[in-house]
C-alpha cells in the first residue's frame, strides 16, 4: 500500500485532495488514535467500543463487516447461592491439622469446603451483526482506526472513485450501539444486514421493515435476551426479506443497535428484555444522528479529556498500530515514547468503556468477549485480577468508573454474609477468590479458592476512593460494607498457638504453596480493612466502642517480617526461596497497591525490594503490569520501564489488548496505573502531632531515563488535588497544583520541598524548584 495513503481516515479525504503535498509523518498523527492499513483477520485484531454495558468490536471488513457485541449481563447461569452447607463443622479440624502441621488439611478442605458446584458461571457472548457491502470487492486505500479522544472506530476505503467511511460509537447516553456509513458521492451505499447469535436456542427475524429483532435464551430457566438493529437509510430503497435488511443506493445509513437482557439483579432475573430494548431503540431512533453523536462526544470526552499525556514523539508514532508493535518487539519501546503514552490513555479509554455507573464492573475480559467458554469463565477474579481493573480508575481521573464495582461489592456484602455464616459461623461478609454475575462468594475450583480476603481487597477500594475525593457522603456509603468485612474477621480469625497472633485459616498465598494459615498478605489486607474501617468510623463520628474492639484486634495481627534473607517473608515462616520468581506478587500488597511499606519504614521497605527484586521479570501481562508500579513505589523507574517493555514486547496483542496466556484486561489497566505511578504519588502522610497530617505530593518520584522530556495533566493525588507536571532533561520544569478541598499538602520533587495551604478551587503554580509563581 502507498504509504502516502496510510493515514487515519481524518487524514485520508485531505490527503486524496493535496495529493503528493501530504507526507505520512508523526505529527499528522493523533496522540490518541489506533490505526491500521488492514481488516482484523482475528477478534484479537479488531477494535473494541462500548459504553460501560454494551461493548463491541469492529472488525473493518470490507466488503464483509462483522461486529461482535456483548452486554455485560449476559452470563450462564441463575440466581444460586454456591454456599457449601454443613462447611463449618469441619473448620476447627482443619485448623488443627494446619496448625499440627499434620496431614490431610488439603484433602479435608477439598471434600468439605468447597462452593456448590464447584465451578462458577462464564460471562456469555451476545450476538454479531453481519454486513455484506455490495460492490466494494475491489477496494483500495482500506483502514481503519480507533479514535480514543471522540471513542469513535472508523474504516475507510475507495472503491471506483468513490471513498466510503463507517463510523461505530457505543453511546452511553442513548444506551446504544450506533453506526453511520457514508460516501463522497450520492446514492453510493448498498449493503445487507444480518444479526444471529453463537447461543444456539437464539432467533432473528424482522419486526418492522427497517428493524430485525434477536430472541433468545442462554439455556434453560437461565437468561433470556433481546436484540434489535434498526436501520435508518437516506435516500435509496430498504427491503427486508426475512432476516435481511437490504439497502440499495443510500446516500448515507445509520444503523442503530440495542441489547438487554432479563438480569434485574442478582437474586432475580424476571425483567423482560423485549421491551428494555424496545424503549431504548424507540428513545434512540427518535433523535437525529447529530445529536446522538453531539452527546455521546460530550459524555466521554468528560471523561476522557481530563488527562493528557507526552512522553515525546518520534517518527514511529506515525507508523500503523500493529508496525509500531512489531517495532517494539523487535528493538524496544526505546524508539516510540509516544506508544506508551498511547497505551495508557488506552487503559483509559478500556476503562470508561467498560464500566460505568449502573452497570456491572470491568471483567477479566472488560465487557468483550466472543466465546461461550471463555478463559477462566471471564468472571472477576479478586485474588489481583479484578482489583488491578481499577487501579487506574482514581489515579488517572476517572473516579465515576468505579460505580459498578462498589455496586458489586453491595451485592458480595449480601451474598458473602451467606458463606460467613454458613461456612465459618462468623458474622459480616466474606468472599474468596472469584465472583461471577450470580455473586458467587464461596471459594471455587480447588484449595487455592480458599484465600478468605477477596473482600478486604475490594473494600481497599472504597477506602480510596475517599481518599482521592474527601467525599463524607460517599463514605456513609461505603461504611456499612466495611464495617461488617471487618466483623467477619473478628469474629474468624484464629490463634496461632505458636506465637499468639491472630490469623487467617486456612488460606493460601494466591496460588503458591499450598493450604496455609496467615500468609502475609492476608494480614496486610485485613490491618488495611480494619484501619480503614476504623478511620471511616472516626470520620462519621460513629461506632466509636466498635472502633476500639476493631483496633484491640488489629494490634494481634501477624506484623510484616524480614526473613534470614532480609527478604519480606510470604508465609509466617521463614521459607521464602531467593529462585522463586511467581506471576503473583501478593505479599508486596503492602508496597502498592497498599501504602503500609514506605520509606519511612526503611528496613521493611528495603526488605519488600528484595522480594520484588527476587520475584524479577513479569511473565503473564498482569505480573508485568503489577511490576510496574511496584517498582514506581521501589525508587526504580528504569526497572519499571523495562516491564512495561516487557508487557509490550510479550503480552500485547495488534489491538493493545493484554495477553495472560489468552486476552485478559488486567495488564492493559495495571500498566496504566504504573504509569500513572513512575510520574506522581500521594500515597504518603507527614503526621505533625498526633493530630495532624499533612499529605505528601511526590512529583516525578521515578521517571525512566527513557523519558526525559514530557508533560501530564489532570492526574490525581489523594487529598482532593489535581496535578500538572512539565519535565525536560529529567528535572521537572513547571507544576500546578489545583485543590479541590481545601487541604494542605506537601510537595516533593526534584530534590526541593515545598509545604502549601491551599483553598478548595484554587491552583497553585509552581517551577522547577518549586517556587510559588502564584495562585489563581
Ligand atoms: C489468576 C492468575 C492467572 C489468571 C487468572 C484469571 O488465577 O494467577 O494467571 O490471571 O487469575
Amino acid at each position: 500500500m502507498n504509504k502516502r495513503l496510510c493515514l487515519p481516515a481524518v487524514f485520508a479525504a485531505a490527503s486524496l485532495i493535496l495529493g503528493a503535498a501530504i507526507q505520512a509523518n508523526a505529527a499528522a498523527i493523533p496522540a490518541t488514535t489506533l490505526w491500521y492499513a488492514k481488516p482484523a483477520e482475528k477478534w484479537t485484531d479488531a477494535l473494541p467500543i462500548g459504553n460501560g454495558r454494551l461493548g463491541a468490536m469492529i472488525f473493518g471488513g470490507i466488503p464483509d463487516e462483522r461486529i461482535q457485541f456483548n452486554e455485560d449481563t449476559l452470563w450462564k447461569g441463575r440466581p444460586h447461592d454456591y454456599v457449601r452447607a454443613g462447611a463449618d463443622k469441619h473448620l476447627a479440624e482443619i485448623r488443627q491439622l494446619l496448625f499440627d502441621g499434620k496431614p490431610g488439611a488439603e484433602t479435608l478442605t477439598r471434600e468439605t469446603f468447597l462452593s456448590d458446584p464447584v465451578r462458577q458461571k462464564a460471562y456469555q457472548p451476545f450476538g454479531d451483526l453481519r454486513l455484506h457491502f455490495t460492490g466494494q470487492d475491489n477496494a483500495t486505500n482500506c483502514q481503519r482506526e480507533l479514535d480514543l479522544d471522540s471513542a469513535i472506530a472508523r474504516v475507510t476505503c475507495r472503491v471506483d472513485g468513490v471513498t466510503y467511511q463507517r463510523e461505530a460509537f457505543a453511546s452511553h447516553p442513548d444506551q446504544a450501539i450506533v453506526l453511520r456509513f457514508t460516501a463522497d458521492q450520492p446514492g453510493h451505499i448498498s449493503f445487507t444486514l444480518k444479526l444471529d447469535s453463537p447461543h444456539t436456542n437464539s432467533q432473528t427475524k424482522a419486526i418492522a421493515p427497517d428493524t430485525l429483532q434477536l430472541t433468545g435464551q442462554v439455556e434453560a430457566d437461565g437468561l433470556r435476551f433481546e436484540s434489535q438493529a434498526r436501520v435508518a437509510a437516506v435516500g435509496g430503497q430498504t427491503t427486508t426479506n426475512d432476516n435481511v435488511i437490504t439497502v440499495k443506493n443510500a446516500d448515507s445509513a445509520t444503523l442503530l443497535l440495542t441489547a438487554a437482557t432479563s438480569f434485574k439483579n442478582f437474586q432475580d432475573i424476571s425483567a423482560d428484555p423485549g421491551p428494555r430494548c424496545s424503549a431504548d431503540m424507540a428513545k434512540v431512533s427518535q433523535r437525529k444522528f447529530d445529536a446522538v453523536l453531539a452527546d455521546h462526544l460530550a459524555d466521554h470526552r468528560n471523561l476522557f479529556r481530563r488527562v493528557t499525556l507526552d512522553l515525546g514523539r518520534t517518527d514511529r508514532a506515525g507508523l500503523a498500530t500493529d508496525e509500531r508493535l512489531s517495532q517494539v518487539k523487535n528493538s524496544g519501546l526505546d524508539g516510540d515514547p509516544a506508544l506508551a503514552a498511547l497505551y495508557f490513555q488506552y487503559g483509559r479509554y478500556l476503562l470508561i468503556a467498560s464500566s460505568r455507573p449502573g452497570g456491572q464492573p470491568a471483567n477479566l475480559q472488560g465487557l468483550w468477549n466472543q466465546e461461550l467458554n471463555p478463559p477462566w469463565e471471564s468472571k472477576w477474579t479478586l485474588n489481583i485480577n479484578c482489583e488491578m481493573n481499577y487501579w487506574p480508575a482514581e489515579v488517572a481521573n476517572l473516579g465515576e468508573c468505579t460505580g459498578p464495582l462498589f455496586d458489586m461489592i453491595d451485592d458480595l456484602a449480601i451474598s458473602g454474609g451467606r458463606t460467613a455464616k454458613e461456612q465459618y459461623g462468623s458474622r459480616g461478609w466474606v468472599v474468596h477468590h472469584n465472583t461471577d454475575l450470580w455473586r458467587g462468594s464461596a471459594p471455587i475450583n480447588n484449595i487455592d479458592g480458599v484465600w478468605p480476603t477477596g473482600g478486604a481487597w475490594l473494600c481497599y477500594h472504597l477506602w480510596e476512593h475517599y481518599l482521592f475525593t474527601g467525599d463524607k457522603k460517599f463514605l456513609a456509603r461505603a461504611y456499612p460494607d466495611m464495617k461488617p468485612a471487618s466483623q467477619f474477621f473478628m469474629d474468624y480469625l484464629v490463634k496461632d498457638p505458636k506465637t499468639g497472633w491472630l490469623v487467617t485459616s486456612p488460606s493460601f498465598s494466591p496460588e503458591q504453596g499450598t493450604l496455609c494459615y496467615g500468609p502475609t498478605m492476608d494480614n496486610q489486607l485485613i490491618r488495611a480493612l480494619m484501619n480503614s474501617t476504623i478511620e471511616a468510623a472516626g470520620i462519621l463520628g460513629t461506632d466509636k466502642k466498635f472502633a476500639a474492639e476493631l483496633a484491640a484486634v488489629r494490634d494481634k495481627l501477624p506484623p510484616n517480617q524480614i526473613g534470614k534473607h532480609g527478604q519480606l517473608q510470604e508465609w509466617l515462616d521463614d521459607v521464602d526461596k531467593p529462585d522463586n520468581n511467581h506471576r503473583h506478587l501478593s505479599p508486596l500488597f503492602a508496597l502498592y497497591p497498599g501504602a503500609d511499606i514506605t520509606p519511612a519504614d526503611p528496613k521493611m521497605f528495603a526488605a519488600a525490594k528484595v522480594l520484588l527484586k527476587w520475584r524479577g521479570d513479569g511473565s503473564t501481562g498482569w505480573s508485568f503490569a503489577w511490576r510496574i508500579p511496584l517498582w514506581a513505589r521501589a525508587g526504580d523507574g528504569d526497572f519499571a520501564y523495562r516491564q512495561l517493555n516487557g508487557l509490550l514486547q510479550k503480552r500485547t496483542l495488534p489491538n493493545l489488548f493484554d495477553l495472560c496466556g489468552p486476552f485478559q484486561i488486567d495488564g492493559n489497566f495495571g500498566a496504566t496505573a504504573g504509569i500513572a505511578e513512575l510520574l506522581l504519588q500521594s500515597q504518603q502522610v507527614e503526621t505533625r502531632n498526633s493530630k495532624s497530617e499533612v499529605r505528601i505530593i511526590e512529583l516525578l518520584p521515578a521517571l525512566p531515563k527513557a523519558w526525559p522530556t514530557g508533560s501530564v495533566t489532570g492526574l490525581c493525588a489523594r487529598g482532593g488535588f489535581e496535578v500538572d507536571l512539565a519535565w525536560d532533561k529529567g528535572a521537572l520544569t513547571r507544576v500546578v497544583i489545583r485543590s479541590k478541598l481545601g487541604n494542605p499538602c506537601l510537595v516533593r520533587g526534584n530534590g526541593h520541598e515545598i509545604e502549601l495551604k491551599t483553598e478548595p478551587g484554587r491552583q497553585y503554580v509552581l517551577n522547577g524548584e518549586l517556587q510559588t509563581e502564584g495562585h489563581h
